[in-house]
């Protein structure tokens, strides 16, 4: 039998809405988990590099359309074809900082399908769950202040106002944290480190949970 002689590695999640600055603090993340000799590597979903990826983008960048729920299924199928990547890294004790996971895929689907949330959550069931979500709670009044605003497909006010309430029930199970992301950039970051740091011992010892078991 193998003899688990090593540490697994963290699985954190940041979720938010368009613009909150997830990508941003996602690297601030990484960058101060580095410099403390953590290992620690990014992922981004939806992960645009694979086939299934490249559907997404060009469905996000409006060049093709089709059913939300099949898109859906797509942003669901772009996580399942990571399982193996994501499940390796953690075991060989690496920590994972992640741009956005399942939360987004429920979150903005049932948003944009109106279909329930479990209709939504359904095809995500099974797969490793965030040992944290961090949650950067932004604004309307914040998001539209920042650049790029409008160019994608679900960045209306109406559908992140959805959206945002999505969340705030996916945030009723599991380990989630909220932080306001109208703050200054290094002010969200500090908020945020300091809740990675709590959770990076603790996690060592505990199984890789399932998402919605
Ligand atoms: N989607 C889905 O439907 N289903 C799924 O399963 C998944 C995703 C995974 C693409 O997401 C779309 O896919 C998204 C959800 C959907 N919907 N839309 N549209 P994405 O993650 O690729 O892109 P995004 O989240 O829409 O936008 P973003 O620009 O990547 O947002 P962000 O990462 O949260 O923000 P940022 O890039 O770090 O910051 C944005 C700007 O604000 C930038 O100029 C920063 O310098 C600035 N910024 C950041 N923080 C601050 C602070 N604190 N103060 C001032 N300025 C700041
Ligand atoms: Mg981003």
């Amino acid at each position: 039998s193998i003899i688990r002689t090593m540490a697994r590695g963290a699985f954190i999640v940041l979720e938010g809405l368009d613009r909150a600055g997830k990508s941003t603090q996602v690297s601030m993340i990484v960058e101060a988990l580095k410099e403390r000799n953590v290992p620690v590597e990014r992922r981004v979903f939806p992960d645009r590099s694979t086939a299934i990826g490249g559907i997404i983008n060009d469905y996000l960048a409006k060049k093709i359309e089709l059913a939300p729920e099949a898109v859906h299924l797509l942003f669901s199928a772009n996580r399942w074809e990571c399982k193996d990547g994501i499940l390796e890294t953690l075991e060989k004790g690496t920590t994972l900082i992640v741009d956005r996971y399942a939360a987004s895929g429920a979150a903005y689907s049932a948003a944009t399908t109106g279909r329930p949330l479990s209709w939504c959550t359904s095809p995500d069931q099974g797969l490793p769950a965030p040992d944290l979500v961090l949650y950067l709670d932004v604004t309307p009044d914040t998001q539209q202040q920042r650049s790029n605003w409008g160019e994608e497909r679900f960045e209306r006010a109406e559908t992140q106002r959805k959206v945002a309430e999505n969340f705030r029930k996916l945030s009723e199970s599991g380990n989630w944290a909220f932080v306001e992301a109208g703050l200054d950039k290094l002010e969200v970051h500090q908020k945020l480190l300091q809740k990675v740091l709590d959770l990076l011992e603790g996690c060592k010892d505990k199984p890789i949970g399932k998402l919605y078991e």
